[in-house]
């Protein structure tokens, strides 16, 4: 039996279930960092010395880095869905990942901190500047393919839906980035989408 330590409300382990769900892999769940806590305990420390959610344990194979649980999850499940076999075209899926988590993430943090918890505005215009420049980016994209590596759902669409998410909460107007905006609601339609990312996530 898989097992997963994490907490609903993170987004790196949403992930994490938004792809075992979507795999329809059954899994056991252990409530752990935020209000759970836990994170410190020593045997939570052996497994993932980061002291950070998600680890996931696989027979076996102990993991974190939710990039690479998703990669995991796909590869060994998800061969020929999350997962594209041929190398080429992974390689258009993968991509996303590492850009969603290093560009559109870290440009996105300052804003989704006002608007969950307040506090100054120092440095938001030029946030916003950035994430309104990364976002063209994603919907020039998607202009021309309905996920972000292809034709179908990949593991570049995992580590970026949570992003795409919270970009939506921003004080954006509605008609910004449509391709990006009709992106969204595509991923809407995935019933793991909506009950890991778009009800859990603020
Ligand atoms: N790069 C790591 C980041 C992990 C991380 O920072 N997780 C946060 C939640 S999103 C965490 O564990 N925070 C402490 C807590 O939940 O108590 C990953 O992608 O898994």
């Amino acid at each position: 039996m898989i097992e997963v330590w994490g907490r609903s409300s993170s987004s790196n382990a949403a992930k994490v279930f938004w792809t075992l769900d979507e795999l329809k892999l059954d899994y056991a769940l252990h409530k752990a960092g935020g209000e759970f806590g836990g994170l410190e305990a020593p045997a939570y420390l052996a497994m993932n010395p980061n002291g950070r959610v998600p680890t996931l344990v696989d027979d076996g194979l102990v993991l974190w880095e939710s990039n690479a649980v998703v990669r995991y999850l796909a590869a060994q499940y998800g061969a020929g869905s999350l997962w594209p076999v041929a190398a080429r075209e992974r390689a258009l899926s993968d991509k996303w990942m590492d850009w969603a988590t290093v560009n559109f993430a870290a440009a996105l943090a300052p804003l989704r901190q006002k608007r969950t918890t307040g506090g100054a505005d120092t440095g938001l215009a030029a946030a916003a500047d950035r994430v309104d420049r990364l976002a063209g980016m994603l919907d020039r994209t998607l202009s021309a393919s309905p996920y972000i590596g292809g034709v179908g759902l990949g593991i570049g669409d995992v580590a970026l839906g949570p992003h795409v998410h919270r970009w939506t909460l921003l004080d954006i107007p509605p008609d910004r980035h449509p391709a990006l905006r009709s992106y969204y609601l595509r991923l809407c339609t995935h019933g793991a989408y909506k009950r890991h990312i778009v009800d859990k996530l603020a």
